[in-house]
């Protein structure tokens, strides 16, 4: 059995043969470092997909550090560098916060003076009704993104913290989309809602409101499709569910943007369209293990200007890791560990 840290380690194993492995190519020994070498450590952590922007910034560390110790580098400097920038990119980005909500929805987002009220003195619930019943999760983001898979594990995540959890299956846009949610509920052991292929998700999401009061759920996982190509129909969709959760529960739902980290610029975009439309708390990035360009993340997360909250590290349902910024740069950059180790098979439905 894995720990975590060895988890994201086994996870990011791609990344960091790529990011190390070449890191070391251009070091042996201590070397003085020239414009030349800074400008392939920069090309270096572009080509991870870390973006102009944060690649820029860290090079420009490198560059402050090497003139407090007189120009020399070795591959530890460095590197400790970089691990430490990514951190605290990381770190900024997981402060950021919601700045609209679902009335605002599909709006600019708010800045400055009008996004810190809102953060400050969120608008009160439909009708003033006092906050009640179970914490909702609201999964949202574009087709194979792995909305599905991403709801079972946090499902599981939930149910081993002794949480009584319910997922809806508001994705109705196709029966397998449902029965393969159903699947995953049994294979978890969490309770399930459904009304079928074609129903309306808000009647679905309402249903399932119904019975975690009933049954005393402390947690509902909202699927939803990923087919909604424009801005209107993605707030039509999604605004009319989240409606239904804050008139049952007296508040929003907490919304998770799933991305899957082999996006290129198209589904980055697609995600900015999410981003831009519907209240987003946070992003689960999925598919981490699959690429050798872990350093999307960071790009990610400036590029959206979400906190990351768990990251997807396998099929399985217990690939799944609370995002930790400290602990992520370090899986980035720890060279030995157990991930030579044989992984087990996958248990997808
Ligand atoms: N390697 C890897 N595969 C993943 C991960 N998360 C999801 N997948 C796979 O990605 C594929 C799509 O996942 P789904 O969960 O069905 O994605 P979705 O967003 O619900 O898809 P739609 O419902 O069609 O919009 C499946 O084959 C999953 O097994 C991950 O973290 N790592
Ligand atoms: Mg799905």
């Amino acid at each position: 059995m894995f720990g975590a840290i060895d988890r994201l380690r086994q996870g990011l194993r791609k990344t960091r043969d790529s990011i190390v492995g070449r890191l070391g190519e251009l070091f042996v020994g201590k070397v003085r470092l020239d414009a030349a070498t800074l400008d392939e450590i920069e090309a270096l952590l572009i080509s991870a997909d870390l973006g102009v922007k944060a690649s820029t910034r860290i090079v420009q560390s490198i560059e402050k550090r090497l003139k407090e110790t007189g120009g020399e580098a070795t591959l530890e400097g460095v590197t400790q560098v970089i691990r430490a920038d990514i951190a605290a990119i990381l770190r900024e980005a997981q402060t950021s916060v919601k700045v609209r909500s679902w009335d605002e929805a599909g709006e600019a987002p708010a800045r400055g003076r009008k996004a810190r009220a809102a953060r400050t003195a969120p608008a009160p619930p439909d009708g003033g009704a006092v906050p009640s019943g179970p914490r909702v999760i609201f999964v949202v983001g574009v087709n194979g993104t792995g909305k599905t898979t991403s709801i079972a594990k946090l499902a599981h995540l939930h149910k081993q913290a002794g949480r009584r959890v319910l997922l809806a299956a508001g994705d109705t846009f196709r029966a397998a989309a449902v029965e393969q949610l159903r699947i995953w509920a049994d294979r978890v052991g969490v309770d399930f809602v459904t009304q079928g292929q074609g129903a309306d998700a808000a009647a679905v999401v309402h249903d399932a409101l119904s019975a975690a009061e009933a049954r005393g759920h402390d947690l509902v996982i909202v699927d939803t499709a990923g087919r909604l190509h424009t801005k209107s129909n993605l707030m039509d969709e999604l605004g009319k569910v989240a409606r239904v959760i804050r008139r049952k529960c007296g508040r929003d739902p907490e919304t998770l943007l799933v991305v899957d980290a082999n996006t290129g610029q198209n589904g980055l975009q697609q995600a900015k369209i999410f981003a831009e439309t519907v209240p987003v708390d946070g992003l689960i990035l999925t598919k981490l293990d699959g690429t050798a360009k872990g350093g999307i993340v960071v790009a990610i997360a400036e590029t959206l200007g979400l906190p990351v909250r768990y990251v997807g590290l396998g099929e399985k349902v217990g690939d799944l890791e609370v995002f930790d910024p400290e602990a992520f740069a370090e899986a980035l950059f720890t060279l030995s560990g157990p991930e030579d180790a044989a992984e087990g098979g996958g248990d997808r439905p």
